[in-house]
Parts: C-alpha cells; structure tokens; sequence
C-alpha cells in the first residue's frame, strides 16, 4: 500500500483516511505537513485494529462550453424548450434537424413523475434561487460548510440538477426530464473548481443514509436514486463500501462512465466499476446518435448512452431573491448525460413503484434505441429512450414506439417518422408471415396430395 503514495499522482499524499476494523462505517481523514510523514504514520498502524488508504480526489465529468445549437422543433412546454434538443426534437427518431431526443413528451402523457421519488444529486451543490428549481431541494448537505445549506460555487450541480427536475409547464426557462413530481436531495462534495476527495465524498455518503433512514420512517413507499456526474481514476474502497451500504434502502445509483474517451472494460474509472447493486453507467451522446469522442464507453461495464452533448440548462444567476436573473449555459460531458437516465429511471419507479432498483436498471437497458454499433460502446447498444421505457415499466409493449434501427441518413431530408407510421410495420409484418404460412399450407397439402 504504501508504494500508492509514490505510483499515483491523484490523491493528496499528505491525507489518509483511517478506521477501526470494528467501526468501518466511521473513517477520520488525517493530514501531515508532508507524504513522509503520511507514510511513516499509515506503516506504525496496527494492521489487526486499524484499515487506512490514501485520500483520493474526484472531479466533475463536464468539458467545453459551447453556445446553444440551432432550434428543435416541436411543441414547447415552456418558453425556452427549444434550445432543449435532447427533449424536444421530436419522438426519439431522427426528425427534420437531423436530430434525436429521448421521446420525453410521449412519456409525459403517461406519468411526469411522483411525490415518492428522491434524487440525491451528488456535485458542487444547487442553486435554488431559480424559479425552475425553487422548492425541488428538500434536504441538503455540505461537506465543506456542515450545517448550512450548500451553495453551488462551480454551477455544475444547477446544471445537472435543472436537466433532471427543472419544472415543467410553469411557463419559465427549461423543462426537465422529471417536470412534475421530485424531491431533490443536495449533497454537496465537489469545491468552487469542480474537484472533490474520497473524505468529502463519504461525509455526503454518510448524510446520504440517514437522510434516507429518515425518509423511510416518515414515508415507507419512497424511492431513492443518485445522480453522480463525476469520477476518477483511482479506487477507494471506503467509498464503495460505503455506497454499498445504501443498497439497504433500495438505492439505484446512476454513474457516468467519464469523459476520459477510453475503454471502461480494461480501464479503472469510479464509481462507474464500483461493485454496487443496480450501478448504472452512463455514455454520452450527440445530436446524430453517435457516441460523444470525449465520452467513456464500456460494452461490458457501461449500460447506456444518453445525451451528453450541448444540453442546455440552469447555471447559478445573479441578483438576490427579489431581482434574481436566470442564467443558462450549454455544456457537454457525461456529467450531462447522467441527469437524462437519472430522471427517466425516475419517470420507471413513478409508473411502476412495484419494481426493484435492478428491475428498474433493467428497463432502463431493454428499452433503449437500439444504434447500428453502439453494442461496440455500450451493453444495452443504444440510447435511453423514456417512452419505450415507461411503457415497459408498466407492462405495454415498448414496440408501438418508434425506432431508429432503420434510419439511415441524418441529413434531414424527409427521414423523418412519426408514430402511426411505425406502429403499422409490426402490422405489415404480421401480414407478411401470415400469407407466407399460407404458402407453405398450399405447399405442403400440394405435396401431401402428390406422395
Ligand atoms: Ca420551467
């Protein structure tokens, strides 16, 4: 172990975490004026009483901003849905843009979600100032300021936060992919540059389970689910015990797979490889389908793909409560693409609460919009699509939604599809095989007569 404090550069040689072998759930973060004496420290312990390992620092998983692109189309919900192309493209086929969304409206007809879903978005904190985001934060923790509520100084967590839950159909900014019922649950680790350690993460993991023990009590039907849009590259297996710890209330943690662009199969990048029930990792995509250069992929060890590239949404604004000025950016990372599965395993649990949190992965994965190649990046081999996923959790046959398995041009032109088209080719199928057992009747009768 000590030989960790000279191989990796990615933690803080001078901090440990240490605890008892018979309190694993209570670890103490030490520092010292230098790796040194960190070293001597960790080799003095009593391997038989004591478990230590090197802090580790995680950072958020966006890169590049970038302004919005050109307008989707489409009926809008609210006024600035149209610089939402992940939603508002048009029924998750390819549409006159040349776009893709995850056919969010479609699932909306059945279920926006419910009062009984909790997300622990875990990040930089969220700024709840802004209309779209005012009273989805109902419980909050700041690893850096205990006891006050968190304050977003990187404007990662709005962002992640508003693409997740911002409210629909109030006639203000965005729409999220959850626009009606959520509760969001702020657990702050990630400082003012994004960056955030293995100590900070477990305080927030810590809060996690007694806000979540606490939530039980009060309201025994309620689900929890995580939104965890950073990573890196070095294990602490503190931190995954710890989070497998919350596989007691049901917890379905959703994970991004980094936007390193390598293979996650043979490469380490956590929590994404975390042994944790129902882990559900997550690629990001463009607006033609295809996996995001940037993105972290795994055809193994990575779920799904969902958009992850130029999503427009809620950073921290300016003014104070009375004159408070919305302020919106573009980014992209698979910081972006977590939120979208976040809220669509969300928009699952609210039409069935009767599934597990592996059920609710499950769909997640068996629904997605099957892309020609991305079985090469992904398991699932496609990209979250929230009404085929819905109406599998409520078990109607996800095949009445449109697909894209066909589709084989993005430049617009008249590729476009629309329901009713889609929803007659199993029916023209169907025809299809029956006069062909037709045709093999009349053969096997004509034979039948012969011999
Ligand atoms: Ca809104």
């Amino acid at each position: 172990m000590v030989s960790n404090f000279i191989s990796s550069a990615n933690f803080a040689e001078t901090k440990i975490l240490v605890r008892s072998k018979e309190e694993i759930h209570d670890s103490v973060s030490l520092s010292f004026e230098n790796a040194k004496d960190a070293r001597e420290f960790s080799e003095d312990l009593d391997p038989e009483v004591h478990e230590w390992e090197p802090v580790v620092t995680f950072s958020a998983d966006d890169v590049q901003i970038g302004s919005p692109l050109a307008p989707p189309s489409g009926p809008m919900i609210d006024p600035l849905n149209g610089n939402q192309w992940s939603l508002f493209s048009g029924h998750g086929g390819i549409d006159s843009f040349g776009t893709v969304d995850i056919d969010a409206e479609r699932a909306w007809a059945i279920t926006t979600g419910s009062p009984n879903i909790v997300v622990y978005v875990m990040d930089s904190g969220i700024d709840t100032r802004d209309p779209d985001l005012a009273g989805r934060v109902t419980s909050g923790f700041d690893a850096y300021n205990p006891g006050q509520n968190p304050i977003d100084q990187a404007g990662h967590g709005t962002h992640v936060a508003s693409i997740l839950g911002a409210i629909g159909g109030n006639n203000y900014g965005i729409t999220g992919v959850v626009p009606g019922g959520l509760e969001i649950a702020d657990g702050r680790f990630l400082n003012a540059q994004n960056q955030g350690d293995s100590d900070s993460a477990l305080r927030v993991i810590r809060w996690m389970e007694e806000d979540m023990r606490r939530r039980r009590e009060i309201n025994p039907n309620v689900k929890f689910l995580g939104s965890n849009s950073w990573g890196g590259d070095v294990k602490s297996d503190f931190l995954e015990q710890a989070m497998q710890r919350l596989a007691a209330y049901e917890y379905l943690p959703i994970t991004s797979a980094g936007n390193h662009g390598g293979n996650n199969d043979n490469r380490d990048y956590y929590p994404c490889n975390f042994q944790l029930v129902a882990n559900t990792c997550v690629a990001a995509s463009d607006r033609l389908d295809l996996k995001s250069s940037f993105s972290g992929f795994g055809a193994a060890s990575v779920h799904l793909m969902a958009p992850g590239d130029q999503i427009y949404a809620i950073v921290p604004g300016s003014g104070s409560q009375g004159s408070y000025q919305s302020r919106y950016e573009s980014k992209r990372g698979t910081s972006q693409a977590v939120p979208h599965v976040t809220g669509v395993a969300a928009l699952i649990w609210a039409a069935n609460p009767n599934l597990t949190a592996s059920d609710v992965r499950q769909v997640l994965v068996q629904s997605v919009d099957r892309i020609p190649g991305a079985e090469n990046f992904v398991l699932s081999g496609g990209r979250l699509n929230a009404y085929r996923a819905v109406l599998m959790a409520t078990g109607q046959d996800p095949s009445a939604a449109n697909r894209k398995l066909n589709a084989t041009t993005n430049d617009g032109g008249g590729c476009s599809l629309n329901a009713e088209e889609v929803q007659s080719s199993p029916n023209f199928a169907l025809v299809i095989v029956f006069v062909m057992s037709l045709i093999l009747l009349a053969i096997l009768r004509f034979r039948s007569v012969r011999s």
